[in-house]
């Protein structure tokens, strides 16, 4: 009898794995960067442009105090991962010394036509222990084949050159914008991405509809309130998928792609003197974490240099506030000591599990203070909880606090400030039993 509820309930754990969507190695590592920058940088710093027409003489490209350190020490200090560079935007001018066109660096007057941008981002990125991805526009409005098949080569020729001259390249950025002139021709996205598979077999490919990782729908930055990290991409188009459906999810979607909010620090995604005055806050900045990381995305955010080659110091004076506000936000884990050990311990495979309608309590054991509610699911056995309601011990009776829908890899949510002793929280509804990996209760920084 003892051996028959045994089985019955590994057959029940089972169950509740069976089925489910699951990410892979490189999709889990990619998450957890949490945050990463975006760097815009072509002959649209010179113009003012953001979409350059492929006319533009590469002349006009001379970053004289370009230094590459700088962006590496400015991400690092404020905490970023990873730094995915536009080799190559709509206008063709490429960054880098490719052998396939000489709309590039090398016809630049910026060290003499012999430098060479994704290098140097790239080697500083390896020195400073940060990730590098890149960013090759299929869209080229100067080079002469595009538009017909051909071009899918040329396309491919330059991302090989990219795979291999430069080191690791964890991500790879593929925009789906296409021009008026190319109705004809098709991107051979599947070519591409073989491409990266073979040379970078690590690396995540973003477009659109992943296969990797997916767009969120929208250019400021922030995820669906329900946000799955799984989608079923049958059907569906790069350039033309429907956003608000990238922006939720599919709680019912046949493969795991993430969402990655992209956004700019500034109104454009270039440098444009005129728009110095656009740069965000760090409170905006703080805000887009709880609606980007916060709500199950990744925060992908852009700053671009500037005409000298550098990042202005107001960007980079926010994106280090930005860091400690959120530092300062997330120190005290007022769980920490009360709830079980693995659920604060800030790894996301030790957990406890939970089945739909159960109720877990925490004691604070004294009245604590908090207005910060912090949740995670250990993703590699899938995202699951579906619905959700927390309450606090007002001293007489249980209060709401909040509610929320899907959880996944982090969830964050603001609430009124409370004193209280005791929370208890119900998951309504579950996709199977949940593996719970991390709670956490916080009072905000004040700068927030
Ligand atoms: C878009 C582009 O058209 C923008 O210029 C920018 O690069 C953004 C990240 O993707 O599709």
């Amino acid at each position: 009898m003892k051996y028959f509820f045994l089985l019955l309930l590994l057959k029940l754990t089972s169950i509740s794995v069976i089925g489910q969507v699951l990410p892979n190695a490189r999709q889990l590592q990619w998450q957890a960067m949490e945050t990463n920058l975006f760097v815009h940088f072509t002959v649209n710093t010179y113009t003012g442009k953001e979409w350059g027409d492929g006319t533009e003489s590469p002349q006009i490209f001379n970053p004289v105090d370009f230094d590459a350190h700088q962006w590496t020490k400015a991400a690092k200090e404020a905490g970023f991962k990873m730094i995915i560079l536009t080799a190559k935007h709509h206008d063709g001018f490429c960054l880098w010394q490719s052998k396939y066109t000489t709309h590039s660096v090398k016809s630049s007057p910026w060290k003499n036509g012999k430098g060479d941008i994704v290098k140097e981002v790239s080697d500083a990125c390896r020195e400073a222990g940060l990730k590098f991805g890149v960013y090759l526009s299929p869209w080229d409005r100067h080079e002469p084949t595009y538009g017909t098949n051909q071009y899918n080569d040329y396309y491919k020729n330059q991302l090989r050159e990219l795979l291999t001259n430069y080191g690791e390249v964890s991500e790879v950025w593929f925009d789906g914008a296409k021009g008026e002139n190319a109705k004809d021709m098709k991107y051979d996205f599947q070519g591409y991405w073989n491409i990266v598979r073979q040379l970078q077999p690590n690396a995540v490919l973003f477009s659109d509809i992943g296969p990797d990782v997916r767009w969120v729908g929208n250019e400021k930055g922030f995820a669906g309130e329900t946000c799955w990290s799984t989608i079923t991409t049958d059907g569906m188009d790069i350039g033309k998928a429907d956003e608000k459906y990238l922006n939720t999810g599919d709680a019912n979607g046949k493969s795991w792609i993430t969402p990655e909010c992209d956004v700019s620090i500034r109104k454009g995604w270039f440098y444009h003197e005129s728009e110095n005055t656009t740069v965000r806050t760090p409170q905006n900045l703080v805000d887009l974490y709880y609606k980007s990381v916060g709500r199950n995305g990744l925060l992908l955010l852009n700053i671009p240099p500037n005409r000298r080659g550098l990042f202005d110091d107001t960007d980079i004076n926010a994106i280090k506030e930005m860091r400690s506000i959120l530092n300062e936000t997330f120190e005290k884990n007022l769980a920490k000591g009360k709830a079980i050990y693995s659920l604060t311990d800030n790894k996301l495979n030790t957990v406890i599990t939970l089945q739909p309608n159960q109720i877990w309590e925490l004691n604070f054991k004294q009245p604590v203070q908090f207005d910060r509610v912090l949740l995670q699911e250990n993703i590699a056995k899938g995202q699951l909880i579906e619905s959700l309601t927390i309450q606090y011990w007002d001293g007489t009776t249980w209060q709401n606090l909040c509610n929320a829908t899907t959880v996944g890899y982090k969830k964050l949510i603001k609430t009124n400030l409370v004193e209280t002793s005791k929370v208890r929280m119900k998951i309504h509804r579950a996709k199977g039993i949940v593996n719970l990996a991390e709670i956490g209760f916080f009072k905000a920084s004040a700068r927030e």
